[in-house]
């Protein structure tokens, strides 16, 4: 064959990488672009891979860089009068760096819901109208709905967007007592969604009480995931759709057979998966988990410089967190990044990318 070969997968962006015609984020991006799905996904990568996340990064990596240069020349000249080192000018210069990092870590976390979406998980008691909930949300008839309590065995899990973010439905089988085996199943699989979750949705039926049973189920859920309750089939009472506050939980009355309450439920659904649409402006970045535990980290080392800084520690031991903040916000754009990590990232496209 004249010593052709297959290329290796993201062999060609690894390339671009590597001959500095892309940073670490771009060459992401593009990646994320092809798996990209829905349209803001795609528009969000495609503002990566023209460089607007990796200016952000550079720009405070920059600012950084100024900083540090400061304290070390202060560091290297005591006996100097360095006067635009003063001690309160130096804050006033942490705090603005700390801000404008918040806002691109914002801006990551919601770009990194644009990307993975999030799982929300619906649970409660046989018949309560989970898989109704489901179909209504999806608009289509995705998951079987019958009179018969125990209707659903296995978990089904359906893709939607609500203004554009994808949603991972997850409906699942009614939780109860059963000698049933494939019902038993289907349960184990209920609680198994319920640690993946990044909300529960648990339901109830309007004519009915919060049982014993659903208020074990609120008691076993882990305590990091945040929880909405349903109260639905307001129709059968009358009722009209609401949202409230009562005992520390929120809680929604809808109808999923008439469709009353829905919106209600998408807004807050969005609120509690941390989309919050007003923030908007402040532009999205097509965050990885990578990114945010980069920015994640800057963020700490900066934040206790800047106790450091207001306690009048060493100047030394805040020069050494600066410097783990630009070391955190460099390998987002792969300047101090491991070769390991690197055959992580293009191992994940496919063949000749
Ligand atoms: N009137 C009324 N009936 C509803 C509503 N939602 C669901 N139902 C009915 O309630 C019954 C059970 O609905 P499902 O959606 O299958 O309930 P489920 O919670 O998925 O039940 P399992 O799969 O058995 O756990 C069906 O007969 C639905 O038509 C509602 O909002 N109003
Ligand atoms: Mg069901």
């Amino acid at each position: 064959m004249l010593g052709a070969r297959l290329a290796e997968p993201g062999e060609f962006t690894l390339r671009a990488y590597l001959n500095n015609k892309i940073d670490l984020v771009q060459a992401e991006s593009i990646a994320d672009l092809i798996d990209a799905s829905t349209a803001g996904a795609a528009r969000c990568a495609l503002r990566s891979l023209q460089g607007k996340f990796s200016e952000t990064i550079n720009e405070l990596v920059c600012s950084l860089t100024d900083l540090r240069m400061q304290i070390e020349a202060a560091l290297d000249f005591p006996e100097e009068e360095i006067d635009w080192l003063e001690k309160s000018d130096l804050i006033t210069q942490l705090h603005q760096l700390d801000e404008k990092l918040q806002k691109v870590l914002i801006s990551s976390q919601r770009g990194h819901l644009l990307r993975e979406g999030a799982n929300i998980v619906l649970i409660g008691q046989p018949n309560v109208g989970k898989s109704s909930l489901l179909n209504r949300l999806a608009g289509d008839e995705v998951s079987i709905v019958t009179e018969i309590p125990g209707t659903t065995r296995d978990a089904i899990q359906q893709l939607i967007q609500i203004e554009g973010i994808p949603l991972h439905i997850i409906d699942t089988a009614g939780l109860r007592e059963t000698e049933d085996v494939v019902e038993k199943k289907g349960i184990e699989r209920t609680y198994a969604a319920m640690s993946k979750a990044d909300l529960v949705l648990l339901m109830i039926d309007s004519q009915n009480e919060l049982s014993e049973a659903d208020q074990n189920l609120l008691g076993k859920l882990p305590t990091n995931i945040p929880v909405l309750i349903v109260i639905n089939k307001i129709d059968l009472l009358n009722q009209s759709a609401k949202i409230e506050d009562k005992n520390g939980y929120t809680i929604i009355y809808l109808s999923a057979k008439t469709g009353a309450g829905i919106e209600i439920l998408c807004e807050k659904i969005l609120a509690l998966i941390g989309w919050h649409s007003h923030v908007a402006g402040e532009g999205i970045f097509m965050a990885r988990q990578r990114h945010l535990h980069a920015l994640d980290q800057a963020q700490n080392h900066l934040s206790k410089s800047i106790t450091w800084a207001t306690n009048g520690e060493a100047l030394e031991v805040l020069a050494e967190e600066l410097r783990l903040t630009q070391y955190s916000l460099s390998s987002i754009v792969g300047e101090f990044s491991a070769d390991d990590l690197l055959g992580e990232i293009f191992s994940h496209f496919c063949i000749g990318k």
